[in-house]
């Protein structure tokens, strides 16, 4: 049971807010440095104490600590990193409120001391974590307080996702004790504090959860709201009712006038019904996509100042069978990408001119959807989805797992719940990811997935499940099919293992490298492969099926005639002849999109089969378009105009 809402911190009349980001002091512990002992020399004596550990840096907050400096080992690091900074909490504050800490995100562990007191722990990257640090705080004239922060970045066989360290025990070839970590996913394991940190506060008692659902009938909406509210100990009033209003618009800009609410109601669970509702609608299914209403929230206090809360509300509705995925009752084509949080330098720090470029150029290649590829994005990400009506799906950061046993699935469940947590209320998202190509044909994959998604559908039965599977229904089982007089020979068996985690989900996404990882250079293969696999997954599970990556590499500016792997002409072809499959298999219904890896090029691990990083972009690293970009905006933008 997780506490609180998480709800996105957002100033109101009742609100205040105060920034930490910044460049803090930050100090990798000695080698060899565990769990012990370090607590008394740097929460204590701060991090200017020496302690045979790494130089004293500076480090930006937000950003991957990796590709700040000119270290090697810096950027290679495992281990615990340590963070600290010093501000001041206003006088105002030191009275009848609340003082929360929050972090956006960071990579992997997280321990936070307020003036030396440990404050909160939290496991795994890409979600929020916060704590209330009130009676921690020194407030006005007594003195600036000291927030010290330590990570550690070590993956583990029980971590999401997970990891290895290796030792080396050659002793021709490595000193004693040397050890390698390791990772079997495809991005660099940047670590740091990832996303915003900041104090807030609210009144003593406070809005601490709001769940929203939005339905649609005969044209008009109804907007179910239930909120959570945390109570003050010390109060001897009565709890609260809340007053909620819907008012047009969304909160960015000017603060809206609630005397222009179109619906309100009184008590902290109920329905605002909407008469004529504005929809939500993914970009390009309507002039005006991405529509946002903003729902008021206030508790009816006696005292002046009941908390206010704006939360953005997309009024859509969401539907799913066994062959299409409907959006406001029309049926939806994906058209997007797996994409990354990944650029030079800071790694995947939140960069909001990086963020707002990316959005621009999903809207000038025509795409109308994404996957949070492979693990949750920031909240700043996911508002520009809402706003600008981008469809979501949300993947958990659960990504090439392999052996799942009960430690690992706790994990996994805590990371749906927080996931759910944060982004139930977002109109952008429309199917939930519980993973990206796992292990799946292994025999524990079965209950392990079926339990995941069972967990899934309790948080929220409102949306899809789906997942980015790599494995593949039985070609021997197929090949039975058409010939029972023959044994199948393992040689067919090999390349196909069969999936024991897609009969669990809504709608199946399958990743497939055609004439890349198999049959290299021979680009003849796609159309027919593509076609006859997407066909037999349907046919096997009876559930829409979309293609959630497929793709090449291609170093920016290398050109072959005829083509070849790594060239630009090559990708551009590799994807034309995706798109003679996708087209024929839209025309059999069951095919829901298609979603290129990537949109730009990212870091991974150095490897040899990676140059400078994985190069499967339609845009480089530094969101330039390649050729396969303009190919793919004249076929999003005519698939845009055809549905
Ligand atoms: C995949 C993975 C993705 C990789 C991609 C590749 O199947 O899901 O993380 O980056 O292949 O380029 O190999």
């Amino acid at each position: 049971d997780l506490f609180g809402g998480m709800l996105y911190p957002r100033e109101s009349e009742s609100r205040e807010i105060k920034s930490l980001d910044g460049v803090w002091k930050f100090r990798t512990a000695p080698v060899g440095e565990i769990d012990s002992g370090f607590e008394g020399k740097w929460v204590e004596s701060g991090l200017s104490y020496v302690g045979g550990a790494g130089p004293l840096l500076d480090m930006p907050v937000p950003s991957s600590f990796n590709d700040i400096t000119t270290n090697a080992s810096l950027r290679d690091y495992y281990g615990w990193a340590w963070y600290e900074k010093s501000f001041f909490a206003p006088s105002s504050w030191s009275k009848g409120l609340r003082v929360f800490l929050r972090f956006g995100s960071a990579h992997y562990f997280t321990k936070v001391w307020v003036n030396g007191k440990a404050v909160m722990n939290h496991t795994g990257g890409h979600l929020p974590f916060e704590a209330e640090v009130t009676p921690f705080l020194s407030f006005g004239a007594t003195g600036a307080n000291i927030l010290t922060v330590v990570i550690n970045n070590t993956l583990t066989p029980h971590t999401i996702p997970q990891g290895s360290v290796q030792y080396k025990y050659d002793p021709d070839k490595y000193p004693p004790g040397y050890v390698v970590y390791s990772y079997t996913f495809d991005f660099f394991n940047y670590a740091g504090i990832h996303r915003p940190v900041l104090l807030y506060t609210t009144p003593r008692t406070y809005i601490e959860d709001i769940t929203i659902n939005t339905t649609i009938t005969d044209g008009k909406a109804e907007v179910a709201f239930d909120i959570g509210v945390n109570l003050d100990d010390n109060s001897v009033q009565p709890p609260p009712d809340c007053e909620v209003s819907l008012i047009d618009g969304s909160t960015d800009g000017a603060f809206l006038d609630e005397e222009i609410a179109l619906s309100r109601a009184t008590g902290c669970a109920g329905i605002l019904n909407v008469p004529n509702p504005k929809l939500w609608w993914p970009y390009t299914m309507h002039p005006e996509p991405g529509h946002l209403y903003t729902l008021k929230v206030r508790l009816i206090t006696e005292e002046c100042c009941g908390d206010v809360y704006r939360l953005p509300v997309g009024i859509r509705t969401i539907y799913w069978n066994e062959t299409s995925f409907l959006i406001n009752d029309k049926p939806v084509y994906l058209r997007g990408f797996g994409r990354h949080e990944d650029s030079h330098i800071r790694g995947k720090g939140l960069d909001l001119p990086l963020v707002t470029r990316d959005h621009s150029l999903l809207r000038w290649v025509g795409a109308n959807s994404y996957r949070t590829s492979h693990y949750p994005y920031a909240e700043e990400i996911m508002d520009f989805a809402d706003r600008m009506g981008f469809l979501i799906v949300d993947e958990c950061p659960g990504v090439n797992l392999d052996n799942f046993d009960d430690e690992l699935l706790e994990r996994h469940k805590v990371v749906m719940s927080e996931l759910v947590r944060r982004d139930k209320n977002r109109a952008s998202v429309v199917m939930w990811s519980i993973a990206n190509e796992p292990r799946s044909q292994k025999k524990a994959a079965d209950a392990y997935f079926r339990a995941v998604v069972n967990h899934t559908k309790t948080l929220d039965p409102s949306r899809p499940i789906t997942m980015a599977t790599a494995q593949s229904w039985s070609v021997v089982e197929h090949v039975k099919t058409l010939d029972t007089s023959r044994p199948v020979t393992s040689a067919i068996n090999k390349p196909f293992r069969t999936d024991k985690a897609a009969q669990h989900l809504d709608i199946i996404g399958v990743n497939r490298y055609n004439s890349w990882y198999s049959d290299t250079g021979h680009l003849e293969v796609i159309q027919q492969a593509v076609e006859s696999e997407m066909t037999r997954w349907n046919e096997k599970f009876n559930k829409p099926i979309f293609m959630s990556e497929y793709g090449a590499d291609a170093v920016s500016g290398l050109h072959t005639l005829p083509e070849s792997v790594w060239t630009e002409d090559y990708q551009v072809t590799l994807m034309k002849n995706h798109f003679k499959a996708f087209d024929n298999l839209r025309a059999k219904g069951f095919f829901i999109g298609e979603m290129i890896w990537n949109f730009a090029d990212f870091a991974t691990a150095q490897g040899t089969t990676r140059v400078v990083g994985n190069k499967k972009g339609v845009f480089t690293r530094e969101r330039q378009p390649k050729a396969s970009a303009r190919l793919l905006r004249e076929r999003y933008l005519e698939l845009a105009e055809k549905l």
